[in-house]
């Protein structure tokens, strides 16, 4: 196995449920390094962007509304072949097939609402964790 970087994103779902520290947990648990760490709410034009590859899909007008309903946290992991051990720790899409032990799998009954979003390559990784970390693309509003 080699030094990986990988980006996941906790979606609305998520956030709203009061998952995020659970996910993180999880993460630091396994023995993966939180390299970075922001909350912000996807604009639609950087929700489209990142999931690019979907675009046509009869879920794709859904997917993007859904993942621009609320705020996300996007996290930058670092580990031993990361991509393959968060792809394995958060299961498959469907959360009704997803294992138990995984986080869709414990957290999830949904195809579209399933909790988290990790890419599928480092590369994937690297172009997914440039959108969520531009400040560009955050419309988060919030009074502090
Ligand atoms: P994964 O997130 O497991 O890599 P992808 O990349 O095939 O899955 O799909 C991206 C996201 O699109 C999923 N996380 C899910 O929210 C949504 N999605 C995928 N397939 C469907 C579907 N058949 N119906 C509704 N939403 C879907």
């Amino acid at each position: 196995m080699v030094e990986e970087l990988e980006f996941l994103l906790i979606k609305p779902d998520g956030v709203r449920r009061g998952l995020v520290g659970e996910i993180i947990r999880r993460l630091e648990a396994k023995g993966l390094r939180i390299t970075r760490l922001k909350m912000l709410q996807l604009t639609r034009e950087c929700a489209e962007k990142l999931y690019d590859v979907h675009r046509g899909k009869e879920f794709y007008e859904k997917l993007v509304e859904f993942m621009t309903s609320g705020p996300v946290v996007a996290v930058l992991v670092e580990g031993d072949g990361a991509v393959e051990v968060v792809r394995t720790m958060i299961g498959p899409t469907d959360g009704r097939r997803a294992p138990p032990g995984t986080i869709r799998g414990d957290f999830s009954t949904s195809i579209l609402e399933n909790v988290v979003h990790a890419a599928d390559s480092e590369e994937r990784a690297r172009y997914e964790a440039e959108i969520a970390f531009d400040p560009g693309c955050d419309a988060y509003d919030y009074d502090l």
